[in-house]
């Protein structure tokens, strides 16, 4: 049986995938640079600067802005996400979730987010999760983010255990990436396009269900 499951955060636990959405876009059209609901499915999962660092790749403009200001733009869009964040409540955590949790609490499997947000604790906190979970993996620690497998397997880690003996949850390409490359097993959320057909997928949340990761579990170990 599994020992752990490292959650992301973003698209997983609660919504707030479309809040930094909405937060790019209002850069983004700032700066005069078109995105779309399809291009943010790069975004997902990445780091604030490597988001940015796509974004204004996309427009052309990856060599216009000094350090400086390259910081200014992340610190601007952060700003309005934390802004936009301020409203989160238990009730924006996504439906069977905390069922999740509270059956992984009792049947003494660990919990651990492998969020790249630096946000991450404060949204923990907003939707009253925090005392759920055993440990936090700091993006801010780690070497690579997502795709990279760093902040699972220091997620793992930060509750005592190998990422082999994990489930990673997961919505964004990059993050079910990262998890493979963790050596645990990953389970999406999302559609066979974006995430793949190689791995077991739910279309809502609802469907993560202790039993149902056992299922996940047991079929690939056996
Ligand atoms: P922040 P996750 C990721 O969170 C988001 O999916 C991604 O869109 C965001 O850029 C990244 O966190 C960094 O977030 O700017 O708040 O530090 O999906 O890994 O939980
Ligand atoms: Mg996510």
């Amino acid at each position: 049986m599994f020992k752990g499951v490292l959650f992301d955060l973003d698209g997983v636990i609660t919504d707030t995938a479309e809040y930094h959405y909405l937060a790019w876009k209002k850069l983004a059209d700032d700066l005069g640079i078109t995105i779309d609901r399809q291009f943010n499915e790069k975004l997902k999962g990445v780091s604030r600067e490597d988001s940015l660092r796509l974004i204004l790749a996309h427009g052309k403009r990856e060599q216009a802005f000094s350090e400086a200001e390259f910081n200014q733009l992340a610190k601007t869009k952060n700003d309005h996400y934390v802004e936009m964040i301020q409203a989160v409540s238990p009730k924006d955590v996504y439906p069977g979730i905390l069922t999740l949790l509270q059956a992984l609490k009792k049947a003494n499997i660990k919990i651990a987010l492998a969020s790249a947000s630096k946000n991450g604790p404060f949204l923990l906190k907003q939707m009253a999760l925090t005392d759920y979970f055993d440990g936090i993996a700091d993006p801010a620690t780690i070497k690579a983010g997502k795709p990279a497998p760093d902040i699972f397997i220091l997620a793992a880690e930060v509750v005592g255990l190998q990422p082999e003996d994990c489930i990673g949850i997961e919505d964004a390409q990059a993050g079910i990436t990262a998890i493979k490359a963790s050596g645990a097993l990953p389970i999406g959320v999302g559609k066979a396009e974006q995430l793949g057909s190689d791995i077991a997928l739910v279309v809502s949340t609802r469907e993560l269900t202790l039993d149902f990761l056992e299922k996940q579990w047991n079929t690939s170990h056996s």
